[in-house]
């Protein structure tokens, strides 16, 4: 056993060691190789990082990328002086607001959740979640697309609705999917097995990022026994990584394979670099005094390296010989894609722009899934069997759900809205934001005039302002309000 002041003799970039839970891990010669840089380890040498690593790492993280000799056994206990945690302000004046949070009952949409996230998130998890690439032109975008009008059928005996479906074959309580966001912990500290929980218990299907807080194996295991998950997957340079993640995750029973396409790099997301420009002092003065020390570009960027931007087309044959669930790519924004896609054999596609985070004024998942099936149509049955179209992006609303299901789509996945509610409220927050659906889908199906989901055909949307792009839309102001401008540079403090 180690005690704590041998530790910290150990706290430069020449023989670093931090402690990870109650561990002692020597990473001197990883700190070169850390997809977030050296600078955030050196900020912890000789210390306790577990605090810092836990949201932005599972749990094994550590554990599988030190060879053993570097796992240099646990911290001595009796050596741990108990600091009592010096609790800033910030954080005080936050657990102020936590406590005074509307309660669940006053939450009637999903877009109160943001709000309420916006306030009770500490600033980065807020930074990190909410912004999108450049101008954020295209998360306005996304919601605009859903502002398209609905003309409704009328006298058609609605007192039975049904908006239960199947996704990829699976029975689906909602025709929503969660969708995979990264770092679930930055914003509860169950991260997302709040999702799966309440998934759980209200026969939704959630889709595991693959940069999830919570490890794979953590949340399968937090699933009920049949319950169908998806895997949402970043393909690692290394294939050999990627090859062991799909096939576990096949062996403990994921239904389905998102690939993520749409991502060879990450977009900028100006709100999360910023904030880690501001305010990190400690960590601006390390850098300053080491040489290839990466640039600090908010969290997201710092963590994606991994990521293979060679990935083609070609790599597809490759996936199908490796796995036997269905393989979905998500984040494809054309008709050529989507043919290309189709003739590759995969089982379906998602019209996504990765919730504005990527290119900026690309177009919405919507005005794309017209063009799309319109294509599709001539290349094959219609709604074909083997091959799903999905939506997501800017999805708040049933009412945004169903423009889509009637525009072709086979269901919608939504993410930063389930994110909000577990961010807000845990696990019930998840389950009152899928009761807000379901109220949701009931009202808008009966006014729409459609008693099931085949009943939703595309003349129930109009869709001629979303592709001409002018006119005034209504505004948006739930929306508006939470998304607010972003900020400009500021200068230093005097
Ligand atoms: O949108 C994201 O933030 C995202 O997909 C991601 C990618 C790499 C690391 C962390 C998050």
């Amino acid at each position: 056993m180690l005690s704590t002041q041998t530790i910290s003799e150990h706290a430069s970039k020449d023989s670093c060691w931090i402690i990870v839970h109650g561990k002692v891990y020597d990473v001197t010669g990883f700190l070169d190789e850390h997809p977030g840089g050296s600078k955030i380890i050196l900020k912890y040498a000789g210390k306790d990082a577990t605090e810092a690593y836990e949201p932005i790492h599972p749990p094994n993280a550590i554990i599988d990328n030190l060879s053993t000799e570097k796992h240099l056994g646990d911290v001595d206990p009796s050596t741990v002086t108990k600091v009592v945690k010096v609790i800033s302000e910030a954080e005080k004046q936050r657990q102020a607001l936590i406590a005074k949070r509307p309660p669940l009952d006053e939450i009637l949409n999903l877009h109160d959740f943001e709000a309420v996230a916006k306030i009770i998130l500490p600033d980065k998890a807020w930074a990190y979640y909410s912004s999108a690439s450049d101008d954020e032109i295209t998360i306005r975008e996304n919601r605009a697309a859903y502002q398209s009008l609905v003309p409704s059928r009328i006298l058609r005996d609605v007192t039975v609705v049904d908006w239960s479906t199947t996704i990829l074959g699976q029975k689906s309580n909602l025709p929503v999917y969660i969708s995979a966001t990264a770092l679930g912990k930055l914003g509860h500290p169950d991260g997302e097995l709040n999702l799966t929980r309440a998934a759980g218990k209200h026969g939704v299907i959630q889709m595991i990022p693959t940069l999830a807080s919570c490890s794979f194996d953590e949340i399968v295991d937090a699933a009920l026994p049949n319950q169908p998950l998806f895997l949402q997957l970043y393909v690692n340079r290394d294939r050999t990584i990627t090859k062991r993640y799909v096939q576990h995750a096949e062996k403990r029973g994921v239904k389905g394979l998102f690939i993520t396409v749409d991502a060879p790099q990450l977009g900028r997301r100006e709100k999360d670099m910023r904030m880690k420009f501001v305010g990190d002092d400690a960590g601006a003065k390390v850098q300053e005094n080491m040489s290839g020390v990466k640039k600090d570009e908010g969290v997201a960027r710092a963590i994606s390296s991994f990521i293979d931007p060679s990935l083609s087309w070609k790599d597809i044959p490759w996936f199908r010989s490796i796995t036997n669930m269905p393989i979905i790519l998500k984040g494809v924004s054309t008709p050529e894609d989507a043919v290309l896609a189709l003739e590759a054999g995969v089982q379906g596609i998602v019209l996504s722009n990765h919730g504005g985070r990527q290119l900026d004024t690309s177009r919405s998942g919507l005005e794309n899934l017209i063009d799309i099936v319109n294509v599709l149509k001539t290349r094959g049955p219609w709604p074909n069997p083997n091959f799903s179209v999905f939506v997501d992006g800017g999805v708040r609303r049933a009412s945004d759900v169903l423009k889509a299901l009637a525009l072709g789509a086979s269901a919608v996945g939504i993410g930063r809205g389930f994110l909000y509610a577990f961010c807000s409220y845990g696990e019930a927050g998840v389950e009152k934001a899928f009761k807000i659906l379901g109220d949701e889908l009931e009202m808008n199906m009966r006014l729409l005039g459609a008693r099931n989901l085949k009943e939703l055909v595309p003349e129930m949307v109009d869709a001629s302002a979303l592709q001409a792009h002018v006119g005034a839309t209504p505004r948006d102001n739930l929306f508006d309000s939470t998304y607010q401008p972003l900020r400009l540079a500021e200068f230093k403090a005097a």
